[in-house]
């Protein structure tokens, strides 16, 4: 039996939380004690557990379930995807049909038949970790086919490996934030530094760092600078803002590059000792090989900064200790591999990686905890198992793997193969929240014969599922949580009663391995009790690993909390410190050992869309591009500040956020006169992928040019009753415009940033926004002719 605990806690991806018990239910969540600057987010959680789009038990699409009743399945059983009714079942009948539909794929197919990526965030608690719980219960079946890298940062996730032979500075090993403000005199952040998006971190937080940061910085004199397309991306008293144009920046670093070198202030002991290529990168940089010199005007006329300006700023890096901070969002969009190569090499030129404060990082506000100053420790999970299938897709390459089931594509050099996918399991993600040109994935997802879901809300993954089971939420089931780049170890206690009839994922999972003759390989032979003090007990070990005595379990558990000392700042280290302290004996895991400006690996993949060195190329969609005569907009989907992506987006404080029920649009009040646009007006955001409604905010904070709609309102689009392949959607939801095109051939990561698009009034009656209605249910027919 589980102690009862003595100080309560709920652990989320945006923090730790006190809830106030009343009556059996929670009649408040207050801020972990210890967080410096808790986040509003947690406000929805209580409201979110009975809203009325709550799934509440295992259902059904009715022309699946009565094709499968009358044993028929084949060509064109998808169509009616997203815009049926559900006929709700008993559990065992629905775990029965579920089994079948997964027996059937992997006898008739293989299990390379079935797609169990199942991207996306899920819960904060790593043992109801969805993801985890559906890869290891596919496992245990005979294994699916998988997918590789993320939607937040895939170009950069393949492209660094070859530059400096490791991810390190992308995900973790970064210069400390306290290290880099408190050495560096100058700080260049590229995309800026939202607080808006350190609010959440995954796995959870303890505590937010970026508000305390950047407040140092302020005190110590750091000049920071902001090279964004939106001011009100960085807060603080000494940010200078810089607007750029989007995905030009690889233009204003190669400018850079240029000054450094014409002015003889690259260097070049620096390059020599530690980097390769240099000569080639050189060449290109000052003209040499295209009689094109990378100069400050040539950029200025492409990003729209000043060349002064660039020149100014690229001197004032060199005569200082300066530190370059990459956004990821740079990273999502054409050809994103090369605003990161770019970054390095400039780095590079200035000759400070390495040193105290000084070099260059990536997504330092991208998520609270990138930064954070935490010891060489590797937190439990659950064990996924083995799987039996070696085949995988990027991730972001779905809705062509459905489309184009048996072509080639290229990735990082090979030449591979797109799988059949016959039977989609998801569990903890929402594609039709994360996807990019929504039109095309709801032609793609079409394809399979059988989607399976599991979630707590009927948003649109659920929708446009043909089975449905009901999820408990983090409300409702004891967990524990912590996070790689956290001090703390959390536990998430069960506060309410589940909803309806839903069930913990894992619980599905035991039902339908049970089902298919795998329930203790799917188990391990414990129940829920026995893994969370088995996942302690690891973490009580690797805490001892480095000197640390975590409570044992039951004062853990009751307390609901435990930490571990952050590192002193004299033991923290800066990225590719050691590398520059001595390149023989840490080299760096490229083929040369060493930082490669030009690398002969990828120059050898024969790339036209990702060359051997950082180059600017035109993206397909940008402000100078042709297609900006018919669409002169850049739509920027940024993450949203009152939810985690679609999360949560049914409560109120997201809600709260809305105008009209419409997502708010940002944009230029000169953009806005031009079209006779007023704050509050409703637009149609429009080009030719698809259409969105959402509400007019005026605000200088935009360059003229750039609209800002941010991702997560649940996709709504209007019954396409005539099968309208672009049906509007009325709620905001940016990815119906966003292109489905791979960052290049070596990354094949998502491009959501490079998006133009127009936008024009809508006069035309507002139509009620559905999102947050469950669908329309019908009780079951028997009679299954037709
Ligand atoms: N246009 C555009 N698109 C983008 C981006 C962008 O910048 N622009 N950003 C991209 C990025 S970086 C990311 S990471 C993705 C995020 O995409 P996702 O991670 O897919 O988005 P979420 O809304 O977090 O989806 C999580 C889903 O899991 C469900 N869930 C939560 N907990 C549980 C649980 O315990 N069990 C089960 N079964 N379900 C659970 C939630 O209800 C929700 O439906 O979006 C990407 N999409
Ligand atoms: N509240 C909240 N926080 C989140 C999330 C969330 O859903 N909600 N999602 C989390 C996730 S999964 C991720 S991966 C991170 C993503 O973190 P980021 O990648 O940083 O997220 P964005 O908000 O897309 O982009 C940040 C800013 O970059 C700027 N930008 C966009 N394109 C360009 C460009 O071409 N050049 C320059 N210089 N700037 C550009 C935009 O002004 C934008 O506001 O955020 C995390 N944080
Ligand atoms: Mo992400």
């Amino acid at each position: 039996m589980l102690p009862t605990p003595e100080r309560q806690t709920i652990a989320t991806h945006w923090g730790l939380y006190r809830p106030k018990m009343v009556d059996g239910t929670i009649a408040r969540l207050d801020p972990f004690e210890l967080d410096k600057d808790p986040v509003p987010l947690a406000e929805g959680l209580v409201e979110a557990h009975s809203a009325p789009s709550r799934i509440l038990r295992p259902a059904v699409r009715q022309s699946f379930l009565q094709a499968r009743e009358a044993g028929r399945r084949g060509a064109g059983d998808g169509a009616g995807r997203g815009y049926e009714s559900f006929v709700e079942l008993p559990w065992d009948e629905a775990l029965d049909l579920a089994a079948a539909e997964l027996d059937y794929v992997r006898r008739t197919f293989g299990n390379k038949g079935i797609y169990g990526g199942s991207y996306g965030w899920s819960s904060a608690g790593r043992f109801h970790h969805a993801q985890s719980q559906v890869h290891r219960f596919l496992n245990s079946i005979g294994g699916y086919t998988r997918s590789v890298q993320n939607y937040s940062f895939a170009a950069a996730d393949m492209i660094l490996p070859h530059v400096i032979g490791s991810r390190k500075g992308l995900i973790d090993g970064h210069t400390s934030w306290e290290r880099v403000v408190s050495h560096a005199k100058i700080v260049v952040m590229f995309g800026g530094a939202p607080l808006r998006n350190a609010q959440v971190g995954s796995g959870g937080v303890a505590s937010h760092i970026v508000r305390e940061a950047m407040e140092l910085s302020v005190a110590n004199g750091v000049r920071v600078v902001s090279v964004s397309p939106i001011r009100d991306d960085t807060a603080g008293d000494n940010v200078e803002w810089l607007p750029i144009r989007p995905g030009t920046d690889t233009a204003m670093l190669l400018a850079m590059m240029q000054v450094l070198i014409a002015e003889g202030r690259a260097d070049l002991d620096f390059l020599s000792r530690y980097t390769v290529g240099y000569d080639k990168l050189a060449a290109y940089v000052t003209g040499a090989v295209d009689g094109l010199p990378k100069t400050p005007e040539w950029a200025a006329d492409i990003c729209g900064v000043p060349g002064e300006t660039i020149r100014g700023l690229a001197l004032a890096m060199a005569g200082t200790r300066s530190f370059l901070m990459m956004s990821w969002s740079l990273q999502r969009a054409d050809f994103g591999e090369q605003p990161y190569w770019a970054s390095v090499a400039l780095a590079a030129m200035l000759g400070q990686i390495g040193l105290p404060g000084g070099g260059f990082g990536f997504g330092y506000a991208c998520a609270n905890g990138i930064g954070n100053a935490i010891p060489d420790v590797k937190w439990p999970s659950l064990p996924q198992g083995t799987n039996a299938v070696s085949d995988y897709i990027p991730v972001a390459r779905i809705a062509d793997a459905l489309l184009h089931p048996g072509e080639r594509y290229d990735f990082n050099g090979e030449s591979r193969v797109y799988p059949d996918l016959k039977l989609i399991y998801w569990a903890g993600g929402n594609p039709f929240h994360h996807h990019q040109d929504l039109n095309r994935l709801r032609r793609a997802w079409q394809k399979p014969e059988t989607v399976i879901i599991n979630d707590s809300w009927w948003n649109p993954l659920a929708r446009h599922a043909d089975i449905v089971f009901p999820a408990t939420t983090t409300l409702e089931r004891n967990d524990i949580a912590c996070s790689a780049r956290d001090l703390f170890i959390a536990a998430s206690h069960a506060s309410l009663v589940p909803a309806g009839e839903a069930r913990d994922d894992h619980a599905i999972f035991a039902g339908l391995a049970d089902r298919l003759g795998a329930r203790d390989a799917f188990t391990g032979g414990r129940d829920i009790e026995s893994w969370l003090r088995h996942m302690y007990s690891n973490a009580r070990q690797m805490a001892a690993g480095i000197g640390h005595e975590l409570p044992e379990f039951e004062r853990f558990w009751s307390q609901g909390v435990a930490l571990l000392p952050p590192p002193p700042t004299a033991e923290q280290t800066d990225l590719l410190g050691a590398f520059r302290d001595d390149p023989e004996k840490h080299a760096l895991d490229t083929p040369s050992g060493k930082i490669e400006l030009y690398s002969e690996t990828v120059a050898g993949f024969g790339y036209d869309d990702c060359p051997g060195h950082p180059a600017w190329l035109a993206p397909r969609e940008w402000l100078g591009a042709p297609l900006a005569a018919r669409y002169p907009l850049h739509l920027l989907s940024n993450q949203p500040k009152r939810r985690l992506h679609s999360q949560y987006d049914v409560a109120a404080h997201s809600r709260s956020g809305k105008v009209h029920d419409r997502e708010v649009m940002r944009m230029h009040p000169d953009d806005a006169a031009a079209r006779g646009l007023a704050d509050g007006n409703v637009v149609k955001v429009f080009n030719d992928r698809g259409a969105c409604l959402a509400a007019v905010e005026t605000s200088d904070d935009l360059l003229p040019g750039v609209i800002q709609l941010a991702t997560g309102a649940w996709y709504d689009p209007l019954p396409a009753a005539d099968g309208d392949p672009q049906p509007l959607e009325i709620h905001g939801n940016p990815n119906v415009l966003t292109a489905d095109i791979g960052t290049s051939r070596l990354a094949q990561g998502p491009s959501a940033q490079s998006c133009l698009v127009q936008v024009e009034r809508f006069d035309a009656p507002l139509p009620p926004v559905q999102a947050f209605t469950p669908p329309p249910f019908v009780s079951r027919l028997r009679d299954t002719k037709a």
